[in-house]
């Protein structure tokens, strides 16, 4: 039986430069169905043709077009296609490939990723879509693939978190229950079946920041158990909090370092520190083997401290961004709900500048319970943390989170609220505390102000990573900053 999976092109955002990461989630349910046996392919089309920008329903995408995707599913011609949609932002045109791939004659389109994980029933609902996974697939992708080799009558029924439709067509939703206990027992990332030189070449990891091209991600642990009232973890993850053991993270670099030559890499965890002994085992093990690495994907503050930093610094790690998300105690607490004591961030930012490690924030902006007070708390705040950079961020509802259950509940979409065009540069929440007109012009002012204040507090600084990035990749740096400064 041939599978084919796709990484869908991406939706161009227009305060984002293009990016191509590695699709580790594809790599691991290819390296699961390696290990049993089947013929698996994967194509990321964002590697394939990042500069290749094009319009589809009326929105701009990059990555190989979809005629280009056609030939590829019609030259391999598998059984089944499966897509990954990452994000709301590409929900249709991970629905355009189903629907090309049902024209190809596929026997099974089946789709998978946090966005069909919280939607289900949108997506199963589409005639194009034979089934969606729920969440976290690795065994759920075995039992399906085992199922359509055997033949026969076809009886999805058994398998946990998935969606299907049944001999009337009718949909059949069974939630995601149980969760791989020891993730150690997962095989590795399949990285051959992708074009590791290409993702090297172009070189365009999460964050953007990186000292050497030759960099990759990879995955330390699963989940998190904080509850943050934006974040969509838990469903893919669930509430649970599961690591790998160090002796299979450094067995995974050492081989990263040994097959491709790796030079950096990317910890994409929800939540790498959280176990201290486990970070720090890590960390030691790390020290002797001459990587550089990095936390582009946010980093909970609140599970760090200054022996754990120290370790990380000496480890190689130079570039983290801490998730604060908010300089206000209320906000932090009672809106977001997350476990983090403002009162300890500045001295922790602190630290990490010590140990000689890049240092971004991520805030969010705009909460429907927030006041504009208390958003100027935020850019205050930002500007006490000594950060090299910082990102502010509209709080944007992401389908499955308490922030999107909260909307519905209360009608506070705006009137031109689409999940499909969700991009954080823009407010899609309503509020009884201010207008939207009344949120950017504060949100465009104080986020220039803290830029401009940021650049002549540390020009330094900031001047050697323009000449640095300049060297690397004098285009890129070029358009974010364009996008960051005056593209509004
Ligand atoms: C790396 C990353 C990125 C990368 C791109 C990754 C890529 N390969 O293309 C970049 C930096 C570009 C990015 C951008 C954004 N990201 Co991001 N990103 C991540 C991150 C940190 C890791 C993704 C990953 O590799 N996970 C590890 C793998 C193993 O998990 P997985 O891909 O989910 O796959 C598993 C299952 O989902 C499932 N599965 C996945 N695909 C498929 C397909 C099939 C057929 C099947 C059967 C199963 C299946 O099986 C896999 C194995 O169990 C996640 C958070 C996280 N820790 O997962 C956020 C996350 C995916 N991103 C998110 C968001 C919101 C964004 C942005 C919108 C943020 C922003 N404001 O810029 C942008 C959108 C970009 C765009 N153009 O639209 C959200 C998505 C939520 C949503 N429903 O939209 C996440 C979940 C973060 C969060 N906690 O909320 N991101």
């Amino acid at each position: 039986m041939k599978l084919l999976f796709i990484n869908p092109p991406n939706k161009k955002l227009r305060n984002e430069v293009n990016k191509a990461v590695l699709p580790l989630g594809l790599a691991y349910l290819a390296a699961v169905l390696l290990r049993e046996k089947y013929d698996v392919r994967i194509l990321d089309s964002v590697i394939e043709d990042i500069d290749n920008h094009f319009i589809f329903n009326d929105c701009e995408y990059y990555g190989l077009g979809i005629e280009y995707i056609r030939d590829e599913i019609q030259k391999y011609n598998p059984d089944v296609v499966g897509v990954s949609c990452l994000f709301t932002s590409t929900t249709e045109i991970s629905i355009e490939i189903c629907r090309v791939s049902q024209e190809c004659n596929v026997r099974h389109t089946i789709i998978g990723g946090p966005t069909p994980s919280a939607l289900t029933e949108f997506f199963i609902s589409k005639s194009c879509i034979d089934l969606v996974f729920i969440g976290e697939s690795e065994e759920s992708i075995a039992e399906f693939s085992h199922a359509v080799n055997q033949g026969g009558e076809l009886d999805f029924s058994k398998i946990d978190g998935i969606a299907y439709k049944d001999t009337h067509n009718h949909p059949v939703i069974k939630p995601k229950r149980s969760f791989i206990a020891n993730i150690d027992d997962i095989p590795l990332p399949a990285r051959h079946l992708l074009p590791m030189e290409k993702y090297f070449e172009i070189s365009s990891p999460q964050g953007g920041v990186y000292k050497s091209k030759r960099n990759t991600p990879i995955l330390t642990s699963r989940g998190c158990p904080a509850t943050c009232c934006f974040c969509a973890s838990a469903n893919v993850w669930g509430k649970g909090y599961r690591m790998r053991s160090p002796e299979m993270v450094i067995k995974e670099i050492e081989l990263l370092k040994k097959e491709y030559n790796i030079e950096e890499f990317q910890i994409q965890d929800d939540n790498f520190t959280l176990n201290k002994k486990r970070t720090i085992q890590i960390c030691k093990d790390l020290k002797n083997m001459d990587l550089y690495w990095s936390m582009p994907n946010g980093v909970a503050l609140w599970a760090l401290d200054e022996e754990v930093i120290k370790a990380m610094g000496e480890a190689g790690c130079h570039f983290i961004i801490a998730a604060i998300e908010s300089g206000n105690k209320r906000v932090l607490k009672e809106v977001i709900k997350k476990p983090l004591k403002l009162d300890t961030v500045i001295d922790l930012c602190k630290c990490i500048k010590k140990n000689r490690i890049f240092l971004s924030g991520f805030f969010i902006v705009g909460f429907p319970d927030e006041t504009l007070d208390e958003i100027r708390d935020t850019f205050k705040f930002a500007l006490k943390c000594n950060l090299d950079i910082a990102g502010f961020s509209y709080a944007t509802p992401l389908p499955s989170t308490q922030l999107w259950e909260q909307a519905e509940r209360e009608n506070l979409f705006t009137n031109k609220f689409d999940f499909t065009h969700l991009t954080y540069d823009k407010p899609s929440l309503k509020s009884n505390n201010w207008t939207i007109e009344e949120l950017e012009a504060l949100v465009i002012s104080l986020s220039r102000r803290f830029y401009l204040k940021t650049f002549f507090k540390r020009p330094k600084i900031i001047l050697f990573r323009i000449i640095d990035s300049f060297k690397r990749d004098p285009l890129t740096l070029l358009r974010i900053i364009y996008y960051r400064t005056m593209r509004r």
